[in-house]
């Protein structure tokens, strides 16, 4: 079987943070080689360069949200470029920039994956749920909100670009990693009824009954797609994030986490955010995340 061409896109801003430097994120990625990585994987590799796209303002909060102009024009760059990689029929790797990011590319892939008549179901690697909406939320930040606007709860500008109110249902994803949560936010994953896989429920079951669990009705029809926020690693591993919380999944649970999503095959498309390499270290975090997405591309550290 030959393997599908990778698209890598990269859309360098901080526009949704507070923290400036994750606009550097695409660069540290290649800096760490990951087109090579993958090539020699054995993917076609084809690295459609940096989108352009708004400066960021740094301006204060309107009606609860910040920089909503950039982010919505950041988000238009993203989808017409994730939709154009997946009507090439190819593998879209959205390489960030900040997690507001999500909002187009997943739209993207909700329009496409509905033509196919797939079904599509969302893994949300991350530290936080990023349910807030511009009243619930402490910061105005709209890389906290992303999954509200995909939920089809977030300003107008931000929903329905799917084609459908919600680019996704709430039994549509599924969070691992969780460990930090605003107190509204909380009530809302109550109210929708989310499915949160949070670190306690790591520590009590283990990555692998947890991604176990996870993925049990992943089938044939379902469309994966991961959306991969470094800061769900514990600090200690990747550094090189603007809103990092300690007590995160080591580097070998994150490996297997990753190696279970690769069994499935249904990885069908990812993003990769919130790498500042302003704060990292010797670009470390870049270089744990090129390891971590071949796993998720299928490299195996199997020796059975
Ligand atoms: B990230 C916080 N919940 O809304 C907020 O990194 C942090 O994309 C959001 O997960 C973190 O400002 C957004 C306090
Ligand atoms: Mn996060
Ligand atoms: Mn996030
Ligand atoms: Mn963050």
């Amino acid at each position: 079987m030959t393997k599908t061409t990778l698209e890598l896109i990269g859309a360098p801003t901080d526009v949704g943070a507070s923290v400036r430097g994750c606009g550097m994120g695409p660069d540290a990625l290649r800096v760490a080689d990951l087109p090579g990585v993958l090539a020699r994987m054995g993917f076609t590799v084809r690295d459609a360069g940096n989108l352009p796209g708004p400066a960021t303002p740094w301006a204060a909060p309107q009606e609860g949200l910040r920089h909503l102009a950039e982010v919505v024009a950041w988000n238009r760059a993203v989808y017409a470029s994730v939709d154009a990689a997946l009507g090439a029929g190819h593998t879209p790797v959205l390489m960030g920039g900040d997690h507001c990011l999500a909002i187009g590319s997943i739209s993207a892939v909700a329009w496409h994956v509905r033509q196919r008549r797939k079904k599509l179901r969302v893994i949300w690697l991350d530290a936080h749920t990023d349910v807030n909406t511009n009243t619930t939320s402490p910061s105005g930040n709209i890389h906290g909100m992303p999954v509200s606007c995909l939920l089809g709860h977030g300003p107008a500008a931000l929903t329905g670009w799917s084609g459908e109110p919600a680019a996704l249902e709430p039994d549509g994803i599924r969070f691992i990693g969780i460990r930090s949560v605003d107190g509204e936010e909380r009530e809302a994953i109550r109210d929708i009824g989310l499915r949160v896989f949070d670190m306690r429920h790591v520590d009590e079951n283990g990555m692998r009954l947890t991604m176990a669990d996870a993925l049990h009705d992943v089938d044939d029809e379902t469309h994966l797609h991961v959306s991969f926020d470094l800061d769900c690693l514990d600090p200690d591993y990747a550094p090189g994030v603007g809103t990092g919380v300690r007590g995160g999944p080591t580097y070998r649970e994150m490996q297997l986490c990753m190696e279970m999503i690769a069994d499935t095959g249904r990885l069908g498309s990812l993003d990769v955010v919130e790498l500042n390499p302003a704060l990292d270290v010797r670009n470390r975090t870049a270089e744990v995340a090129v390891e971590l997405i071949e796993s998720l591309f299928g490299k195996s550290t199997l020796v059975r």
